[in-house]
């Protein structure tokens, strides 16, 4: 290979390692249901998976999946989603109709089916639609054929063992990182959507080989009104959870310094094998639901930020009720996953052009604010506390154990990588509540 003279080191990965100061790039991998975005959680409900269509074409559009491999996954299977899931929710889940309503009030009670949560035509195949690539994900990840997966129909982290809750029926993060610690001893768990990653949290609540941590807003009523500070898990799992409990209106340069300063410390701590994002869009200004103030590039700057520890990585999506924005945003992050600068200006030719309107970019202005009540002392000590937590953290034996142990079970075929009870209570020593 001869360098030119124009050429520095510095200006091209191509040149491989030894004469490349920059991140290579990584493998990236796109888990993409192409029927996901075709459910409809009702007219009035915030909730549109069409918005996982839009950013798909804004993807396409800037030519990003020709930089990563694309993916058409499997739905997940009953037995697949029940390695966490009680089989009476699913199998309510998978015989419900919408007319149901009357004739099951108090299962429907049960399940925590209502309002926030409808039962709509295909409500158990979008779950399995969702959770399936995010599993197709964890696949790619652990057998170490790609370096970051993403799936935006994936993050929908408040859905419990056995109830539905804030829009999510099927907790694919759980299911993702179930598998993911079949190979993988440790995992890190980062939610940067606005709401608090409980679904998450609860699952892993006694385990210390997940560390979960959510940024969020709390005022202990915002839904799902947990995820104080002092919630920080529980037995063995003392300290693996910790809540970044934050107040309306902050901003990108509050929100960013505060995620680098915590997040970087808890990868030197914890030492995770892989990292599990969730990237929640309603965490973004102008959010139908949201409350924060962050701009598109501030909430890729997290993903920017997490990807250059250069640990194998799921990213998701969640949160995120102003379509456009949320299509913006998981497009903006994939460019991110797969280090090509796109041009700001949209690509003409892309489907939904006209819904970017009026200024067609994919980083508009952020003019109106929401009245920032978040005081520079409030995120200081916020930070001091996270890394006291840390510092319990360094001395837990899952932490200590650095090596990678050997696969416990082998490569078992697709359809046999449920995982049991048993496999988790007495092998994982991974407890799922309820
Ligand atoms: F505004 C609505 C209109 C119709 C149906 C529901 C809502 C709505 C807005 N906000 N529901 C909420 C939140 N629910 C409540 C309930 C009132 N009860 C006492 C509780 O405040 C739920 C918000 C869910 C947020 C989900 C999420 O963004 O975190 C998400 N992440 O991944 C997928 C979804
Ligand atoms: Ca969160």
């Amino acid at each position: 290979m001869v360098l030119e003279e124009t050429d520095t080191p510095f200006k091209d990965v191509e040149y491989g390692s030894f004469f490349s100061f920059r991140p290579q790039k990584r493998r990236v991998t796109y888990h993409l249901d192409e029927q996901v975005g075709n459910y409809h959680y009702g007219d009035k409900h915030p909730m549109k998976p069409h918005r996982i269509t839009i950013a798909n074409h804004l993807v396409m559009g800037y030519g990003l999946h020709n930089k990563m491999d694309v993916y058409s996954p499997r739905k997940a299977t009953f037995n697949e989603m029940a390695s966490f899931h009680r089989e009476d929710y699913l199998d309510f889940l998978q015989r419900v109709t919408p007319d149901d309503a009357e004739t099951y009030a108090d299962t429907f009670q049960n399940f925590n089916i209502g309002a926030d949560c409808p039962i709509f035509d295909g409500v158990y195949e979008f779950s399995q639609r969702s959770a399936g690539a995010s599993l197709d994900a964890s696949r790619k990840l652990t057998q170490g054929q790609t370096d970051i997966a993403i799936n935006w129909s994936g993050g929908l982290h408040h859905a419990k063992r056995a109830e539905a809750s804030g829009f999510c029926y099927v907790n694919d993060i759980v299911l993702a990182i179930l598998n993911m610690l079949r190979y993988f001893p440790r995992v890190l768990y980062i939610d940067i959507d606005i709401h608090h990653g409980d679904g998450v949290q609860q699952a892993f609540y006694e385990s210390d080989r997940v560390l979960t941590v959510s940024f969020h807003k709390y005022n202990g009523d915002f839904f799902p009104a947990t995820g104080n500070f002092d919630e920080n898990g529980i037995k063995g799992g003392k300290y693996f959870a910790m809540n970044i409990p934050l107040d309306d209106g902050i901003g990108d340069d509050q929100y960013t310094s505060l995620y680098k300063s915590i997040i970087e410390p808890t990868i030197n701590t914890f030492q995770p094998s892989a990292i599990v994002l969730q990237c929640g869009a309603d965490s973004l200004g102008y959010d139908r639901l949201g409350v924060f103030n962050l701009s598109i590039r501030a909430h890729g700057e997290c993903v920017k930020f997490t990807k250059s520890f250069n640990i194998p990585m799921l990213v998701v999506g969640g949160g995120g009720y102003t379509l456009r924005n949320v299509a913006r945003a998981w497009c903006y992050e994939t460019s991110i996953c797969v280090d090509e600068s796109v041009p700001s200006q949209l690509p003409k030719d892309t489907s939904y052009y006209e819904f970017f309107s009026p200024d067609y970019t994919l980083h508009p202005k952020l003019i109106t604010k929401i009245e920032n009540k978040n005081s520079p002392k409030m995120l200081e000590d916020l930070r001091i506390r996270a890394l006291e937590q840390l510092r319990y953290l360094g001395s837990a034996p899952s932490v200590q154990m650095q090596q990678i142990p050997p696969d416990l079970t082998g490569h078992l075929d697709e359809e046999d990588e449920c995982l049991n009870d048993e496999f988790l209570d007495k092998v994982l020593d991974v407890r799922v509540n309820g």
